[in-house]
């Protein structure tokens, strides 16, 4: 078995943020299918993903998306998420699914569909000082479809003011992660599509706004890696949404559709020392469950993620160094794979075993009565997005 020793000290601290819609329902434009015990409220949804964490050690805070789960008392909700063992983490803006949003949002060219949606944002910042939460995450669905119906240039400067605003109100220990999508909803242009264009804004906004990097907002072929060495090398590397995809924005099982893209991804990261927790790069998932249960398809994510981060800590980075120094091209793409390809699995098994937790969580998982329990309680479970 494979000696983790080296390791372990790095995986103690590796903790992936989870999002609160994987564990409500979601589907595609042609259908959503309802899943047995889906969460009702934003509490039930807080509950799995204490589960998650209880079994995995690796999910210690829920990322929230407002108005989705909008409650009267935040401070309550906080309460009962710390007697779960959970923080509340990253706020999710949602500028995207209202009428008044048709034409745009924080690029709108008219100035009061920009301040409704400034107003958003600040009411986020709002929760965020009473959950205690470090990140606004702002995604924008804002673009247009066809060429000539908007003035692209004149939407990054209204883009500009309209952040600029979001980020004064920032306190003074929290943060705006801006993430980029190369397409969808907009299908001719996107105002936030590539990592260039987040860097660019963030950038002139300050440190403490950042860019996140969700694993499935990129065109086929794009080598992320290198996005990600580049942004951490910058600094301007916020948090990571995972997920795979074999298309487009799929959400899918992040390390499911190409692990070998994840470890690559995950070996930038060890070489950014990103996993230290000093850096503060947020390591999330953003992910749907379409078909599969949610519980389990959240263990499994967060596993993925710790098998690959175990795997690229593996690589000799001495001897790496030396090989790409001495131009061994062969050897160096050896020491690369070799480390790829060890089977890591049963050394983390007794690993987590050894630390008090569950040497398999998903075996754990069906044998707990956890998912019969809830599927017997909860009638009616919600579409992840429901109550926008
Ligand atoms: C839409 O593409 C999206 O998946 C973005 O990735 C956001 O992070 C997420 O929705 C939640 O708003
Ligand atoms: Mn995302
Ligand atoms: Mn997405």
């Amino acid at each position: 078995m494979v000696d983790l020793s080296r390791i372990t000290p790095t995986l103690e601290n590796l903790a992936i943020e989870v999002p609160s819609w994987a564990y409500g329902n979601s589907g595609t434009r042609f259908k959503v299918f309802q899943t047995p015990g889906t969460p009702r409220t934003v509490q039930e949804k807080i509950a799995d993903a204490a589960k998650v964490n209880e079994l995995t050690g690796l999910a210690p805070s829920v990322a929230l998306h407002i108005p989705w789960d909008k409650v009267e008392d935040y401070t309550e909700l906080a309460d009962f998420a710390q007697n779960l063992g959970m923080k509340l983490g990253t706020i999710n803006s949602n500028t995207f699914q209202d009428d008044i949003y048709k034409f745009g949002s924080l690029t709108h060219s008219d100035p009061a569909v920009r301040n409704k949606a400034l107003d958003h944002m600040y009411e986020c910042i709002d929760i965020m000082n009473v959950t205690g939460s470090q990140d606004l995450k702002i995604w924008l669905a804002d673009g247009t479809n066809y060429p000539g119906q908007g003035d692209m240039r004149s939407r990054q400067d209204w883009l500009h003011d309209s952040l600029q605003k979001v980020y004064a109100r920032l306190g003074d220990d929290q943060r705006m992660v801006l993430e980029y999508k190369f397409f969808e909803p907009a299908f001719y242009h996107t105002d936030v599509p590539d990592w260039g264009t987040s860097y660019a804004h963030t950038l002139a906004l300050g440190e403490k706004a950042l860019v996140c990097l969700d694993t499935g907002h990129h065109a086929p072929g794009t080598n992320i890696e290198f996005i990600v060495a580049q942004l951490i090398r910058l600094g301007k590397l916020g948090s990571f949404d995972f997920n795979s995809r074999f298309y487009a924005d799929d959400d899918l099982i992040v390390g499911s559709a190409d692990p070998f893209q994840l470890f690559r991804i995950m070996y930038e990261v060890v070489r950014g020392d990103a996993l230290d927790p000093a850096s503060n790069v947020a390591l999330m998932l953003d992910q749907c469950h379409n078909l599969e249960e949610k519980i389990p398809g959240q263990i499994r994510s967060v596993l993925n993620v710790q098998e690959m981060a175990a795997r690229a800590l593996l690589i000799d980075r001495g001897a790496l160094t030396q090989a790409q120094e001495a131009g061994d091209v062969l050897g160096a793409h050896a020491l690369f794979m070799d480390a790829f390809y060890t089977d890591v699995r049963p050394a983390l098994a007794e690993w987590r075993a050894s630390r008090g937790l569950s040497a398999d969580p998903m075996a754990e998982y069906r044998a707990s009565g956890y998912q019969e329990q809830i599927n017997a309680d909860r009638k009616g479970g919600q579409q992840a997005g429901w109550g926008a």
